[in-house]
């Protein structure tokens, strides 16, 4: 942003911070700094939710891949997932409202976990959450240094019972989930996986499953938290994916496997690096391995109809959904960007698979699906459902079910890579003065306001066959718009993409 900009947006957020934060892609995401406010009221508003169920809620305090100074709030409701539109739109107002009204309740008190990552930030916006929630009358758990998904899942797993005392138990997490590997791996898995983590909360956390897994996996940590002050700096799975970096710390190796987490370690990539090409595994090839092994159990028993589906995004490449629906015979479905929205279509499916291009998914299922696989004797299957993280997507669940496949599906990632061909695409983004005049369909494939811009980028893509295609939406995260332009040959994408900035500037 240039410095004026920035100028003017302090001065609003000084003087009217209130109006001016959404609940956007994931939750309440700000400069740090401004925050204070915005985490007493959610501390209040989530403390009074919690008084009115007898299950626990919980709070994130993260930025995940944005930068250090960044912070923010995810709400996370009892099942682990996402907060539904109503009550997005209730937290939105609550925290833009000049009086706080405490409303009739159920419950004399409530409980929430409240976690937080790495960031120099996070404890201080931890208290205030936790000082919020007292005021509500409900009782804060601090989970300490969690991520994103821990924390979802921790919340999850107490309000189904798996767990009791999570407050002295945070390893729980690592447990449950190396428990259901260790039962699907039969033989050590070869070569070795060097997982790049961000220096974020993900690369502390891998340690304990680098140890506990050590006699299956072989994990070597890159960037694992010991310099927090360079979180997503130069390494992570944005710099990784966006930037078509490798990650600094990086050591090139034949017989290595690579994936990079996010700094709160919900979205992961692999990458293959040979003769200076660096290719990287999406989130697409992601959601085709877990369905393509999804799809081939299911056919050992024709009698057992489950559906499933596949939710993707705009940045989606289109030759992944050409794959999933003529090769793979699955259903492709578009959904806003941000997980909240695939989370929610993906419910629709017994199966419901999402992932989005950057890397944050999960595997999905109805409550009915664990028992008929049992009933039908597809014990594999049900062990490596089991496996994924039904809270929220999750980089270090993800790695376990991949390294699984990979290993029982013989498959390297090279072949992974082979699969199918991605067209060429280019992401870009830019500052502008007020990114929320632009509209998008609900699919954000397509601009609908404003007008005279719509027309101007209409008239450009008219140049080009419909074999390519530009997407431009405001970011939920950032003060940017983003621009993904996308077709057969390089240069033209890369034309595509200059002149739509330029329109944009
Ligand atoms: P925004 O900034 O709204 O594009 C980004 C990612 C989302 C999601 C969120 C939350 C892209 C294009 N967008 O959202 O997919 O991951 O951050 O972390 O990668
Ligand atoms: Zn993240």
């Amino acid at each position: 942003m240039d410095p004026q900009l920035r100028d003017e947006h302090r001065q609003l957020l000084e003087k009217n911070q209130k109006q001016l934060l959404t609940y956007g892609t994931s939750g309440f995401r700000e400069e740090s700094k401004y925050l204070k406010f915005v985490g007493w009221r959610v501390g209040i508003f989530i403390g009074q939710m919690s008084k009115n169920t007898t299950l626990k809620l919980g709070v994130m305090i993260t930025a995940s891949h944005n930068k250090i100074i960044d912070n923010g709030f995810k709400i996370v409701p009892p099942k682990g997932g996402m907060l539904s539109i109503e009550e997005e739109q209730n937290i939105e107002i609550f925290y833009k409202s000049e009086e706080i009204v405490q409303s009739e309740t159920q419950y004399d008190t409530g409980i929430v976990y409240v976690g937080r990552d790495t960031r120099p930030s996070s404890e201080s916006l931890c208290q205030i959450v936790l000082d919020g929630i007292k005021e509500a009358g409900a009782i804060g758990i601090n989970l300490g240094i969690v991520t994103t998904p821990q924390c979802a899942f921790l919340v999850y797993a107490t309000n189904l019972g798996l767990v009791n005392q999570i407050e002295s138990n945070q390893q729980f997490f690592v447990e449950y989930f190396c428990n259901i590997f260790l039962q699907l791996i039969k033989n050590p898995i070869k070569g070795t996986l060097v997982i790049d983590g961000a220096e974020g909360v993900g690369g502390i956390w891998i340690k304990y499953f680098q140890e506990k897994l050590a006699n299956v996996l072989t994990i070597q940590r890159i960037n694992y938290g010991d310099e927090p002050h360079l979180l997503n700096d130069g390494c992570g799975s944005e710099f990784v994916q966006k930037e078509k970096k490798l990650p600094k710390n990086f050591v090139y190796d034949p017989n290595y496997r690579y994936a990079s987490l996010d700094g709160d370690a919900d979205r992961l990539v692999y990458y293959y690096f040979e003769q200076n090409k660096l290719q990287i595994i999406e989130g697409d090839r992601f959601a085709i391995l877990f369905a393509m092994y999804i799809k081939q159990q299911l056919q050992k028993k024709p009698d057992l109809k489950l559906s499933i589906g596949i939710i993707q995004t705009a940045y989606a490449n289109s030759a992944s959904t050409k794959y999933i629906t003529e090769n793979l015979g699955i259903y492709a479905k578009y959904a806003p960007t941000g997980v909240k929205y695939l989370h929610r279509v993906a419910h629709e499916f017994d199966i419901g698979i999402y992932f989005e291009a950057n890397g944050h998914g999960a595997v999905i299922y109805k409550d009915h699906v664990l028992s008929q696989l049992k009933e039908f004797e597809l014990f594999e299957l049900e062990l490596f459902l089991k496996l994924s993280n039904q809270a929220v997507g999750d980089a270090i669940i993800n790695i376990l079910m991949t390294e699984f496949l990979l290993n029982k599906l013989e498959i390297t990632i090279q072949d992974w890579l082979l699969i199918y061909q991605d067209y060429p695409a280019l992401s870009t983004k830019l500052y502008v003065k007020n990114k929320q005049i632009i509209k998008t369909n609900y699919e954000e494939t397509s601009l609908i306001e404003p007008i005279d811009l719509k027309q101007k980028v209409d008239e450009i893509m008219s140049k080009y066959d419909n074999s390519y295609r530009t997407c431009i939406r405001p970011s939920g995260t950032e003060n940017v718009v983003r621009i993904h332009s996308e077709g057969p040959q390089v240069e033209i994408v890369k034309e595509i993409d200059f002149r739509i900035n330029e329109l944009l500037k």
